[in-house]
């Protein structure tokens, strides 16, 4: 559908910049797959690149399309990432979170030099907080981390999946937040970071470098 087609060419625009023995930072995500694909067939006309994956999900298709990857643990820079994002402002702000594979993106997005967001048009907003804020919380902690996000006027609702718990690759909780429209992205991020138990919440500021949006049958780039 016309979704679909705006991701598939805000990914083919993104791939533009990565160059020959980049570190490339593989998102997840229905967005962030148009983009794995392409570099799949980058990689099999010739591009050397070694990918880095945000999720568990995202190292099988990459591994199963020939990408070759390098382990998270192992890796002190990445020169590119491609991800996608649930909302996005003109401010490059971001919630991410949706697939529950945030806090691998934020450690791949906060090693990467050139951080590009695909999404398709209607992930732009005025104002972040539509979607809800997604934070990934240690279980143990989970009854004082909603005293917290309650304490910030947030209303956490932990994520079910086929009736149970939704767990990360990371082996915790997701705990969907809704504070309503946001009007201080920073300060909010500033303050979930303070509540222990926090391992990752959606809150992407300021770590974007370009947003690519799909619209219609053409591309807008947001950059700062
Ligand atoms: O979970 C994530 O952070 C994903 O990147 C999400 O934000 C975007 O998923 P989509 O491309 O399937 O909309």
């Amino acid at each position: 559908d016309n979704r679909d087609l705006e991701k598939q060419i805000a990914a083919r625009e993104a791939v533009k910049f990565i160059r020959q023995n980049d570190i490339v930072g593989l998102g997840t995500g229905s967005t962030a797959f148009f983009a794995i694909q392409e570099i799949a067939l980058l990689v099999k006309n010739g591009l050397k690149i070694k990918g880095v994956p945000t999720s568990e999900n995202t190292a099988a298709l990459a591994v199963s399309l020939g990408i070759e990857l390098l382990p998270l643990e192992e890796v002190k820079g990445i020169d590119i990432t491609i991800d996608g994002a649930d909302e996005f402002d003109e401010q490059l702000n971001l919630v991410k979170g949706g697939g529950g594979a945030l806090f691998r993106e934020k450690i791949v997005a906060s090693l990467t030099k050139n951080e590009i967001i695909i999404a398709d048009s209607g992930k732009l907003v005025k104002q972040l907080g539509k979607f809800k804020v997604p934070v990934e919380v240690v279980p143990l902690a989970l009854n004082y981390v909603l005293q917290q996000l309650a304490e910030l006027n947030g209303k956490g609702e932990v994520r079910m999946k086929d009736n149970a718990r939704f767990i990360t690759d990371n082996h915790n909780i997701i705990v969907d937040a809704d504070f309503g429209l946001i009007t201080d992205a920073t300060g909010l991020a500033e303050s979930l970071n303070r509540i222990e138990g926090v391992l990752a919440h959606g809150l992407f500021v300021q770590l974007a470098s370009k947003v690519i949006m799909g619209k219609g049958t053409q591309t807008i780039i947001y950059a700062k």
